[in-house]
């Protein structure tokens, strides 16, 4: 599936300070095992690897644009300065029986896990280590879609473990923002990091990174293909 160019799967523009360990081609992880870019920058700590190959990527990108069921209505809309808007993408939330997410100021429960988004899921506890009950997909039909600069740290969130976000479909750009360096008059001045998400690529996102930056999917007029991001979470059970 040539149109999802896997451009730059190890390419990360390295911002002052970041230090670059390691570094190879695609076929050369899928032979001997995914090769990892750690990304470090102050208070900022994440790795990156492709995970799986071309020709399983395509086939769990078709999968999921088979077998994702997408939120419509009012979960598809957000409200900004007391205006609603259609989400600029397409959501889903996936997830163990049980768990509850606060979600536009709602208390939701994930729909139950589908095989191709278990595979994913088992893929990425195998390599880390890590357990996830949960999953957040977010769907560009192409770079017009994006997302905003947030942080992912809510508070149902486990601290200690780290997001994996698997990226299927069209190469784009990931931009993480230090807390300090926003707005007008930063009160640091911190160099933003620039990653670029390619098909079948893992980004772990370890603590303390979420506490301190913010990330985003910035809008590419260019880019006309779709894409498919799972950040797999671990959300702590609710305090009864
Ligand atoms: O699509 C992406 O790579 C980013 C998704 C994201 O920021 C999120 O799920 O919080």
């Amino acid at each position: 599936m040539d149109k999802f160019l896997v451009k730059g799967a190890f390419h990360h523009r390295l911002g002052k300070g970041e230090e670059e360990q390691d570094q190879t081609g695609e076929d050369a992880a899928v032979l001997r095992g995914p090769r990892w870019r750690h990304i470090r920058a102050q208070d900022l700590d994440c790795d990156y690897t492709v995970l799986f190959g071309r020709a399983e990527a395509d086939e769990i990108f078709q999968q999921l644009e088979k077998e994702v069921e997408y939120f419509t209505g009012e979960l598809a809309r957000v409200q900004m300065f007391g205006k609603w808007h259609d989400v600029p993408r397409k959501q889903a939330t996936y997830g163990d029986a049980g768990v509850t997410y606060s979600f536009s100021g709602l208390t939701l429960s994930p729909k139950p896990w589908i095989p191709v988004l278990e595979r994913v899921r088992d893929r990425v506890s195998q390599l880390t280590g890590h357990t996830f009950n949960f999953v957040l997909v977010n769907r560009y039909k192409d770079g017009r879609d994006h997302i905003g600069e947030h942080r992912d740290d809510e508070r149902e969130l486990d601290p200690r473990i780290p997001i994996a976000s698997v990226s299927f479909g069209a190469c784009r750009d990931f931009f993480f923002r230090h807390k300090d360096s926003r707005g007008k008059r930063p009160s640091q001045r911190v160099d933003m990091v620039r990653l670029q998400l390619a098909h079948g690529s893992l980004l772990l996102m370890k603590p303390p990174t979420n506490t301190h930056w913010y990330h985003s999917l910035p809008v590419r007029k260019k880019i006309l293909a779709p894409r498919v991001n799972l950040t797999f979470r671990k959300i702590l059970p609710t305090k009864k």
